[in-house]
């Protein structure tokens, strides 16, 4: 395919995801391995394994010449952003999914020549599907997102790990300017809150591009701003640091942080 048609990409995408949500559900009733990975915050299960493979196996037969990025390395060794590729996590929250058997999600992102054309993520459990088309707008299930609007600090919240004011003690200002802090453990579903507007912002300081592809796209749709922590721009190739907000607490967050 030469001209990747998007309607019907965004549209696939958005069934293949309904389909491996609804086998997540099932696979929760039965037991299930669970590996720790780098350290005991980094899960792995056998039912991230297999829903990888579940899209590995629908994106080959279906559009062999894309490429796929995925957190279980089952799909491609992506090295750049040309063509076609599917930046996906199978399951964004696996330690939600292991302890809460809640809050976590599918996220994909698919982008062309490095650009951010589809963007879902699918918190399994709540059944939201959050999703966007570029240029097409942002949707939570049949319902079109707002663009954002604007906000002051103070009747903001903010997301973000208690962990990370231990490692920059300057996050300690927007916990007392801000209207409060709050935690979901699943960077997409975070990324997804702020394009919706349940939260005005979320700051990582350890994410990788599937954690963050989907809700990039999402967030582009509703004018919301999306860079590393020091507001350069994102790659998607690597590890990276995050800040996303409302446009109109993105200054005052920086601000606050960096002075
Ligand atoms: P995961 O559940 O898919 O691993 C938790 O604060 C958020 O950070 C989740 O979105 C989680 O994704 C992600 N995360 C946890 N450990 C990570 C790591 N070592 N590198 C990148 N992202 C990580
Ligand atoms: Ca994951």
């Amino acid at each position: 395919m030469t001209q990747p048609q998007w309607e019907t990409i965004y549209k696939i995408a958005q069934q293949w995801t309904k389909e491996a949500g609804e086998q997540i559900r099932t696979m929760m009733g039965d037991t299930y391995e669970i590996h720790t990975k780098a350290n005991q915050h980094d899960l792995v299960t056998d039912v991230d394994r297999h829903t990888e493979l579940f899209f590995k196996e629908k994106i080959n037969e279906h559009f062999p010449d894309h490429r796929i990025m995925g957190e279980e390395g089952l799909g491609d060794e992506v090295k750049d952003l040309d063509g076609t590729v599917w930046i996906i996590d199978p399951i964004d929250g696996t330690v939600n999914f292991v302890h809460q058997q809640c809050y976590f999600a599918i996220s994909i992102g698919i982008f062309h020549e490095g650009v951010g054309f589809i963007g879902i993520v699918y918190d399994v459990m709540a059944d939201e599907m959050f999703m966007a088309l570029k240029g097409h707008g942002a949707f939570l299930n049949n319902e079109e997102l707002p663009k954002l609007p604007n906000v002051s600090m103070n009747e903001s919240l903010l997301s973000f790990n208690a962990g990370w004011v231990l490692k920059d003690r300057r996050l300690e200002n927007l916990v007392k300017e801000s209207r409060g802090i709050r935690s979901y453990g699943a960077a997409s579903l975070e990324l997804a809150y702020v394009a919706c507007g349940r939260i005005e912002a979320y700051i990582s300081f350890n994410l990788a591009p599937w954690d963050m592809a989907g809700g990039y796209v999402l967030l582009n749709e509703v004018g919301g701003v999306m860079t590393n922590y020091e507001g350069n721009e994102l790659s998607f190739l690597d590890k990276d640091t995050l800040l996303a907000a409302n446009p109109s607490i993105y200054d005052d967050i920086t601000k606050r942080i960096h002075g």
